[in-house]
């Protein structure tokens, strides 16, 4: 378009701003103190509260507490819980006598809502049981398609109804008006929606006006009825979007972690089919994709329900009632009995029933899976589908299908009949101290002995989440969950296959392990397993995971009570809670399980940018600054976030500062930031760290002020107080897989030759009890403060930024240089080592985990490798005769001096220990196809080497790949690979930094020291 013509049509997309001229319904006008008309008007309830009795709506106030928050004060519980409530001050609940919902307040920003007036809770009233992240109206998937609303008003029509109408226009767009309304009117299970956007521009638009739902992928999944859909979904890019549309008669989700809920979502509107994509992510539910010429408009109207259940078949009964009432169409209820060796199953996550139209004969593809259901504690279930239809019903036990039936053309309710599940075994673990005799908090994991086993036990949650051989329970949630669960005081019990497994009792890196063989059948087994503490952490210290996730985070579904009982299974004594853009306490769940005088939950938070803004030097693609953690900070129920201040759209330095401000004044100096995953891959489209976000050129030295690249974006200052690169800490070891420690390291190596000491930290980053184990891997650090209920977090962050910690997921290193009778340990003080110093030298480890190698590493460089039989390797890993006398790998002092033989400088030197590190090269990164100083490529094709034959096909570099974990017991990593899942042995300390020239300073020896 030419510039006159550009003119034009944007005077006329102001003019047509209010579409003067004719008068329209509802806000469809974009008058000023328009009504939005009520939505789904064909959809009606009666009920005994019919009086509208129930019904309530208004703004939240500072003395509103939500359930189970464990907010201070005494008022009342006013809001509802549930794993992802966040109801708080400013925000507007609207009730009735089945539903309560919180609709963010204006200006109050969360996840993907730009301004507030996104639906943040939904719960069956008195069931505390949200399970929603966000929910708010979306025309497409690009930064700019969802509301910036700038208005809201309360409607207060009781006992008819009550509602909120929310008006702006798409996110920086201000040619498109938006207006939404919520509404709740008596009996209803649920919440009416309805939106209207406005095209007041010149050019058509296309739009798929639609609820946008943020899973996140370790939460409710989304369930269509659609041929070959159910939990299936195709999966797709940003480019293959569009053949991911489909259209459904309902969308629901199913929250199973306890409190469970699950959610129907159906057009009420002049629509009948939904249309959209699914994906554990994100999904689309909404209007078709339209085509909207200038001066029109779409209107979705949706109605939201809520259930008390965490199976797809209690929303999708709301759903099918709702459908029966808007548009004639009748149901019918089949139930049925699932029984186990004989008699009913009590209810178990562990069994599941599909219900699909279709035939048996033909495949599952071109079957419509209706519902999901699972059985009640007498083994009973009961499910809507639709009427007149021919279904197939399976059952799903361990994440396998086990029995099946067809039904023709059920034209009634009818009964399925009894479904059986094969055998299984009950199986009670019980796990005490070789010591004292008393019952331990451990971690069992379950592994199959032979190929058979692992075939014929391997599920999945329908095809959801990954495998997992045994399936014990769905990775996410609670325990069980995938082929293991937690023991508590000593004992737990579990439902498990039949099969000869290998049942491992885990309790950290610094117990020993042990292990039974057992064939599980038909019948109950009892299994006794020994642990023993062994003397390997050194005195002084605590152990730490720095970064943890639970339910608070919207993409975790762990209950409360598992994960604060995995930190004890663990032996983690300072937990730091890091929940995506929320603050949170484990204290209250801390004391409840007896913990609170050997461990410590420090209040933190992970800020996880979202809204897509920010630009590089160079590049137009808005990008986001990735996550940092920050402790300690100040849990409050009450306010948005629970206190965590607002993250988007600010680089790091600002974002620093804002949490700085956010703390009382007295722990403002206490406050730790720590760059998490720095070199992590972008997910969605968000980068997830700043340097790799920035696409940095480590080969380059960074330059000392903003000089208009990248690496001036880097160490700028924003505001005055924080700089972009002000980060105390930086993830080394993130995972319990580890995968992306070579990155990790090659950055942190590079920012130490900067000479800018951020401490290399090592965390779990758990999320569940599958995705990584908590404390696995974790911080030793050096310092008086003592776990429990009196801990000194701030000598403990003091410590930490001074880099007197190391990190390990089993190797433990003790290193001191030593001369004229002083001993030094490690961190971030230049010392002026004396020409005699020696190095001293200790490490040691649990029989079960292997140390092939111990590592000295100057300015980024190693300078001496220990292995073979420099170093001591314990004959049997799980052996316990004499293990105390076994632990000692390396004693020996080295000379400083030859370790330093031929660097200039002044220099720092840290110690690794493990495994060998996987080979790797660097072909190319984020900024272009030139070698950025950051490993991207493993040798993939196994000859070796690793060369350009390694890059994947239309690929400039990368994969990076971890070695498989070794298929052999008689590997010396093989019991290590099994409960520290997808990783190998490895630990680093932080640095010495030598003051060679004796100056008092460290002078940083740049890039070319590599
Ligand atoms: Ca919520
Ligand atoms: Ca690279
Ligand atoms: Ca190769
Ligand atoms: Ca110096």
């Amino acid at each position: 378009m030419s510039s006159p013509l550009r003119l034009l049509a944007a005077s006329l997309a102001l003019i047509g701003l209010t579409l003067a001229g004719c008068k329209k319904e509802s806000c469809l006008g974009n008058d000023e103190g328009c009504r939005v008309a009520s939505p789904c008007e064909k959809l009606s309830y009666s009920c005994e509260a019919a009086s509208g009795s129930m019904l309530e709506v208004r703004t939240l106030t500072p003395s509103d507490k939500r359930v189970g928050s464990n907010a201070p004060g005494a008022g009342a519980d006013t809001v509802p819980g549930g794993l992802n409530a966040l109801g708080a001050r400013g925000d507007i609940l609207l009730g009735n006598d089945r539903a309560v919902a919180v609709i963010s307040g204006l200006g109050n920003m969360h996840l993907l809502d730009a301004n507030g007036g996104s639906l943040l809770d939904l719960s069956a009233r008195g069931k505390d049981n949200d399970g929603i992240n966000q929910v708010l109206p979306v025309v497409g998937i690009l930064p700019g398609d969802a509301p910036h609303y700038t208005s809201m008003k309360i409607i207060d029509e009781r006992p008819t109804r009550v509602a909120v109408q929310l008006s702006g226009t798409l996110d920086g767009k201000p040619e498109f008006p938006i207006h939404t309304l919520y509404e709740m009117r008596p009996c209803e299970p649920g919440i009416r929606v309805r939106t209207e956007v406005l095209n007041t521009s010149v050019d058509p638009q296309l739009w798929a006006l639609a609820d946008g739902f943020y899973w996140s992928g370790r939460e409710a999944l989304p369930f269509t009825p659609a041929p070959g859909s159910g939990y299936q979904h195709p999966s797709f890019g940003l480019l293959s979007i569009g053949d991911a549309f489909k259209k459904f008669p309902y969308l629901t989700a199913a929250m199973a972690s306890d409190p469970a809920s699950s959610y129907a979502h159906v057009a009420c509107g002049e629509a009948n089919l939904l249309e959209g994509f699914q994906s554990d992510q994100i999904s689309s539910s909404g209007l078709p994709r339209t085509v909207v010429p200038p001066r029109d408009y779409l209107v979705f109207e949706r109605f939201l329900a809520v259930s008390e259940r965490g199976d797809v078949a209690a929303a999708a009964d709301l759903a099918l009632e709702a459908r029966q009432k808007l548009h004639g169409e009748k149901y019918v209820t089949l139930t049925g009995t699932v029984t186990r060796n004989g008699a009913p199953v009590a209810s178990g996550r562990e069994v599941s029933v599909i219900i699909s139209e279709g035939e048996l004969a033909a495949g599952p593809a071109t079957r419509i899976p209706w519902t999901q259901v699972t059985p009640d504690k007498e083994g009973r279930f009961q499910a809507r589908v639709p009427a007149g239809r021919d279904y197939v019903v399976e059952l799903h036990a361990f994440g396998r299908k086990v029995a099946d039936r067809q039904l023709d053309n059920v034209q009634a309710d009818a009964d399925v009949g009894t479904l059986a599940v094969s055998s299984h075994s009950r199986l009670t673990v019980n796990v005490v101290d070789w010591v004292s005799g008393l019952g331990l908090d451990a971690e069992v994991f379950l592994v199959p002995v032979d190929e058979t086993t692992l075939k014929d036990t391997e599920g999945s949650l329908h095809g959801r989440f990954g495998t997992c051989a045994p399936w014990l329970g769905p990775p996410p949630g609670p325990s069980p969950a995938c082929n293991r669960f937690l023991v508590r005081n000593g004992t737990a019990t579990v439902d498990a296959p039949a099969g000869r497994f290998h049942l491992y009792a885990f309790k950290g890196p610094f117990w020993t392990l042990d292990r039974e063989t057992v064939t599980l059948g038909a019948g109950n087994t009892i299994v006794d397993l020994v642990l023993h503490k062994l003397a390997l952490q050194p005195l002084g210290t605590v152990g730490a995971d720095l970064h943890v996730h639970g339910s608070a985070s919207f993409d975790s579904s762990i209950p409360e009570y598992d994960r604060v009982l995995s930190f004890s299974a663990t032996d983690t004594e300072v937990i730091v809670s890091t929940d995506h853009d929320v603050i949170y306490d484990y204290a209250q769940m801390v004391r409840s399980l007896g913990l609170e005088n050997k461990m410590s939950a420090v209040v933190g938070l992970e800020t996880t940018g979202h809204i897509l803004w920010m630009k590089r030097p160079g590049s137009t693609v808005p990008l986001v600054v990735g996550h940092y953690n920050f402790w300690p900070l100040e849990y409050d129920p009450t306010k948005p976030r629970n206190g965590a201040p607002s993250d988007e759209l600010v680089e790091p330095g600002e974002l620093f500062d804002r949490v700085k401000e956010s703390a009382s004044p007295a722990l403002r100096d206490q406050l730790l930031v720590q760059l998490n995953h720095p070199w992590s891959d972008a997910e969605f489209g968000r980068d997830l760290g700043f340097p790799r976000a920035l696409a940095l050129d480590t080969t380059k030295n960074l330059p000392s002020r903003d000089d208009g690249t990248s690496a001036g974006m880097y160490v700028r200052t924003p505001k005055g107080g924080f700089a972009n690169n002000g980060q105390h800490a930086q993830e080394v070891m993130n995972g319990t897989q580890n995968d992306m420690l070579l990155p990790y390291r090659a950055f942190w190596f590079y920012t130490l030759n900067q000479g800018q000491f951020a401490a290399g930290t090592a965390n779990s980053d758990s999320h569940s009890l599958t995705d990584n184990t908590v404390g696995v891997p974790r911080n030793i650090v050096y310092t008086s403060a003592v776990p429990g209920l009196s801990f000194d977090t701030a000598h403990f962050n003091k410590a930490l930024k001074a880099g007197e910690s190391f990190g390990t997921n089993g190797p433990v290193i003790e290193a001191t240089v030593e001369a004229a009778g002083v001993h030094r340990r490690f961190g971030f003080t230049p010392f002026a080592p004396s020409a005699d110093a020696k190095l001293h030298l200790k490490v040691s480890a649990a029989p079960w985990v292997p140390v092939d190698e111990v590592r000295i590493v100057v300015n980024g460089t190693v300078v001496k490798t220990l292995s073979g039989t420099e170093l001591f390797h314990p004959a049997d890993p799980l052996s316990t005769e004499n293990v105390e006398l076994k632990l000692v790998r390396y004693d020996k002092s080295l000379a400083l001096s030859e370790l330093l033989a031929g660097v200039n400088g002044d220099a720092w030197l840290l110690v690794e220990a493990g495994a060998r590190l996987p080979l790797a090269a660097d072909f190319g990164g984020p900024g272009g196809d030139k070698p950025d100083g950051i490993p991207d490529t493993s040798d993939n094709n196994g000859d070796g080497k690793v060369d350009r034959a390694d890059i994947a096909e239309g690929s400039k570099y990368g994969p990076l790949r971890t070695p498989a974990p070794p298929a052999s017991e008689a590997h010396p990593q093989f019991h290590f690979s099994q409960v520290v899942t997808g990783g190998y042995p490895m630990s680093f300390t932080n640095p010495f930094i030598l003051d060679r020239n004796g100056n008092g300073r460290f002078d940083a020896p740049g890039v070319a020291a590599q």
